[in-house]
């Protein structure tokens, strides 16, 4: 199904108005080398009739880890236009279209979102992360419609999948986030039982990366520099 501009405003109506204002924010639109090709705002990037012609854009996934290296998970908000109170990872979003943003020596504009949005989602000051505690792991592709399924928004990207292995404070933004909980490998494990019988809700991103390397990359934290692949972008 097309649907026309007027038809997706009105839908949007009954969405949150801070979120809605996010849909102006002008994300980065790559190819599928990850080669920038342009902008577009985070509404056009996100829209099913774009994602159906090809448009990509890029992201990034944090994967934060305290001392104990157990992994920060968030609920997301019942406000967030996309995948509403789903779990998922620690914090995802997607580097604006800036100059500081853009910068791609050592995936430098890709932390500084990270960084940026570490501290807009759970309120971790910019100075309990530093850029270089923000590693880049690898790069997964991957697409998924909207949950519940509006049949408008989608997402198809070229994610930057981020560790951060560090102690930090929190103070969550509730327009963002709704629960926030750390849970080792074996809790995350019985999570994802769980949600494959359909008794919670993981984002569709999280659980590819879950299935498909979240672990080995688990059980390597320690010696990072063994897991990262910056040459292969996986197509999930
Ligand atoms: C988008 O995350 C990025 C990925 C990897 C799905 P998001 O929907 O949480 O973005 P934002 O927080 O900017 O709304
Ligand atoms: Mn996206």
């Amino acid at each position: 199904i097309q649907r026309s501009d007027s038809q997706v405003d009105s839908v949007l109506q009954k969405y949150d108005t801070q979120q809605r204002k996010y849909l102006k924010e002008p994300c980065i639109l790559v190819d599928s080398a990850d080669h920038v090709i342009g902008s577009a705002s985070k509404k056009d990037c996100h829209l099913l009739t774009n994602i159906s012609q090809g448009m990509l854009h890029r992201a990034f996934s944090v994967f934060l880890f305290n001392n104990k290296t157990e992994l920060l998970l968030q609920q997301r908000a019942d406000t967030k236009i996309t995948f509403p109170g789903m779990f998922t990872n620690t914090c995802c979003s997607h580097p604006l279209s800036t100059t500081l943003e853009l910068e791609e020596r050592n995936a430098l504009g890709v932390r500084r979102a990270a960084q940026r949005k570490l501290f807009h989602e759970l309120g971790i000051p910019p100075d309990q992360i530093p850029l270089d505690k923000i590693k880049y792991i690898t790069r997964i592709q991957y697409s998924a419609r909207n949950i519940p399924n509006d049949g408008i928004f989608a997402e198809n990207e070229i994610d930057y999948v981020l560790f951060v292995l560090r102690e930090v404070t929190l103070n969550i933004n509730q327009n963002e986030v709704k629960t926030y909980q750390y849970v080792s490998q074996a809790q995350l494990k019985d999570m994802i039982a769980q949600a494959d019988l359909g008794q919670v809700a993981l984002t569709p991103w999280f659980r590819l990366i879950c299935k498909n390397f979240l672990f080995d990359w688990w059980a390597n934290l320690h010696k990072m520099e063994t897991i990262k692949d910056h040459k292969n972008i996986h197509f999930l």
